[in-house]
């Protein structure tokens, strides 16, 4: 396959064991950027006609080669060489995005100039940690000048990633070649150091520039910021949601399978136009990201910063290679002063793909120069949150466990789901389900179905199923118990969760579940006092009129509480089998029938029959009870009806 990478031609092979690193340049116009990347790679990073036309960098342009480590081995280095002008500082930011090191460029016959300052200003703000200062154009001065500017240099430097001698100074002529042996050892110890990129990241490709290709289509490129691309992988494009197919991949000019963080990398589309696609969009795999409007940040006002950053200021907002316009609302202060930092929250005018450790740029409007940065916590906010403060310091500072449990923690007896989990931090789910098993087999994080649960929080929850469903019976009294969606809505569960902690008290036997009822154990039904009464002084009434039983509305009627809840009682009375109903208006207490099958037993013995009348005589109750009690004890099996007579069984 041709080559479609922005600089075609020269092939790099990444040998195995040895990273790809992008070097970025920074640094005022005219210093030499441009040049220097010439004289290392032989490339000229200027390829549009204007900039060849002004002598000029405008846009970013990107060149590599393989150098010489030693040992046989050999460096592929990306260099991502940006424009010094003041007035496109904005596609410098696009470029320092995914660099691992940079060369910042100070020409020995100006020393520091604006765009120094600015340029490293951004440096730091991005946490970039390595790189080399390096005095070009040494050839147009005398070695006091240069001795002078060294000075300068290091006297900036103090204090910062660069300061020497753990960062070296390089002096350098694009010009004669003067130095350029050096810069080259420098670069190939300073890469020593160069980490591997986040390897529990997913992949991010921000991209710089797309363009069509004939033959080929629409392509972009971008530093792979993390993680993996494939060929014939589907992405999905930020902001749009839209989704591509990966056709082709190419590392520094040439086919490859895939690329890997760290690597500058083109991209052959399949599935869209270049209109789908613009400087700014992320590529990232399908479904697993959402876009935001909200971040929340830890800020830092530059101390050159021309003022205070007032709250719900509005300035432009620069991240990877995206820009956009962002308010900033600052965590508890009216302003911030230049120097100082502050949690604060990002509502973007446009929506986009922001992860927790994107390092972004703030700068002011006008004039345009910028004046802070920071690092994003939190992408997936909630509107609501208490303790938010200590939310964010653990973001910050924690390890990646306690990042995971707050991030479960502050879902509560939602819980959240792994693949949510993996949207909030970008981090993949191996990595996630490894870094939480310990705490799950501890129990200190529940897992429910597809959801992470914090155990307070559903131990919290279990404390409010068992007081919203003692509470329902101190109110309902003879209720036999509370139904379950009930009690689901009364306590805000997902069902999901309220199923599982249901399940948990049932097991602990904290709680008896009835069909669609929860009930306490042994608490179906608990009478209030003036209840509790009534039902004994309708035991009572029973119970002592034996077989001459009352009606039952004159028992009712002769009750301190109103109908219904006698009614009520009675139904208990009846359900519990305290009361026995043998005709619609008969009523009789347990006691009275177990004696009267007792006389009836007794009188067996005696004479095997009886009919009304000796029935009457035994029990001594009128026609109107005997015939319901006969009838009863026929249906019980303890007589059986033969014509007019009884047979006692
Ligand atoms: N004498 C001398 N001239 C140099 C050297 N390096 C660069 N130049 C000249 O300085 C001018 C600017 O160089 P560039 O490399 O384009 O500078 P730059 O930093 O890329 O500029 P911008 O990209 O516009 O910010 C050109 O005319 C170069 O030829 C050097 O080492 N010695
Ligand atoms: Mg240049």
């Amino acid at each position: 396959m041709a080559s479609f990478s922005p600089t075609g031609g020269l092939s790099c092979y990444d040998s195995p064991g040895m990273k790809s690193i992008i070097v970025g340049t920074a640094g005022h116009i005219d210093h030499g950027k441009t040049a220097l990347v010439k004289a290392l790679t032989g490339i000229d990073a200027d390829r549009l006609e204007e900039e060849k036309r002004r002598g000029i960098t405008i846009d970013l342009g990107f060149a590599h080669m393989d150098l010489p480590a030693g040992g046989g081995e050999t460096l592929p280095l990306g260099f991502v060489d940006v424009p010094g002008h003041e007035r496109f500082v904005r596609n410098m930011l696009a470029g320092v995005g995914g660099i691992d090191l940079v060369l910042l460029v100070i020409a020995a016959d100006e020393s520091i100039k604006p765009q120094t300052r600015e340029h490293f200003d951004i440096l730091q703000l991005l946490g970039v940690q390595l790189g080399i200062a390096v005095l070009t154009k040494s050839d147009a001065v005398d070695q006091e000048t240069l001795d002078v500017v060294r000075l300068e240099v290091e006297e900036f430097l103090r204090g910062t990633f660069l300061e020497p001698p753990k960062a070296p100074i390089v002096v350098v002529s694009s010009l004669t070649g003067a130095g350029l042996q050096d810069l080259k050892s420098a670069l190939v110890s300073v890469a020593k150091h160069v980490p591997l990129r986040d390897p529990r990241a997913l992949a991010r490709l921000p991209i710089d520039r797309v363009f069509t290709m004939k033959g080929f289509g629409t392509v972009v490129t971008g530093t792979l910021v993390s993680g993996t691309i494939r060929r014939e992988e589907e992405l999905e494009i930020f902001p749009s949601g839209k989704s591509a197919r990966v056709r082709g991949v190419q590392v520094y000019g040439r086919a490859a399978d895939q690329a890997v963080a760290g690597q500058r990398t083109a991209l052959n589309l399949a599935g869209v136009t270049t209109e789908d696609l613009s400087r700014g969009v992320i590529l990232a795999p399908p479904a697993t990201f959402s876009r935001t409007r909200r971040a929340d940040v830890r800020l830092t006002l530059l101390s050159s910063a021309p003022r205070p950053l007032k709250n719900r200021a509005r300035v432009h907002f620069h991240a990877g290679t995206m820009e956009t316009v962002t308010e900033i609302s600052l965590h508890g202060i009216r302003q911030l002063t230049p120097g100082a930092q502050v949690f604060a929250r990002l509502k973007l005018t446009e929506g986009a793909l922001l992860l927790p450790g994107d390092r972004f740029i703030i700068r002011q409007f006008s004039p345009v120069v910028t004046i802070g940065g920071g690092i994003v916590l939190d992408a997936a906010t909630l509107s609501r949150m208490p303790e938010l403060e200590g939310f964010l310091q653990t973001l910050a500072q924690g390890s990646a466990l306690s990042i995971l449990s707050a991030r479960i923690q502050r879902r509560g007896t939602e819980g959240i789901s792994l693949s949510r989990l993996v949207a909030e931090t970008g981090w993949t789910r191996t990595f996630i389900e490894k870094e939480l098993a310990p705490a799950t087999k501890e129990n200190r994080v529940l897992r429910i179905g597809d959801l992470f649960v914090d155990a307070p929080a559903i131990a919290a929850l279990e404390q409010s199923v068992h007081s919203a469903v003692s509470t329902f019976h101190k109110k309902n009294t003879l209720a036999p118990g509370i139904a379950k969606e009930e009690l689901r809505e009364q306590v805000k569960a997902s069902s999901d969760v309220f199923a599982a902690v249901l399940d948990r008290l049932m097991r602990e036997r904290k709680m008896e579940i009835a069909g669609d009822l929860v009930r306490l154990p042994g608490q179906g039904v608990v009478l209030k006092d003036e209840e509790a009464e009534s039902k004994k002084k309708i035991e009572d009434a029973f119970s002592s009129a034996g077989l001459k039983v009352p009606a039952l509305y004159e028992v009712i009627a002769g009750l301190k509480i109103d109908k219904p809840r006698a009614q009520k009682i009675v139904t208990l009375l009846l359900r519990d089998k305290v009361l026995i109903k043998i005709s619609e208006e008969l009523v009789f207490h347990r006691v009275a029938l177990e004696e009267l099958r007792r006389l009836i037993g007794a009188q067996k013995t005696k004479s095997p029959k009886m009919d009304v009348a000796q029935f009457k005589e035994l029990t001594g109750v009128s026609r109107k009870y005997a015939i319901p009690l006969l009838e009863y004890l026929d249906r019980e099996r303890v007589t059986r009806r033969v014509g007019d007579t009884r047979e006692i069984l």
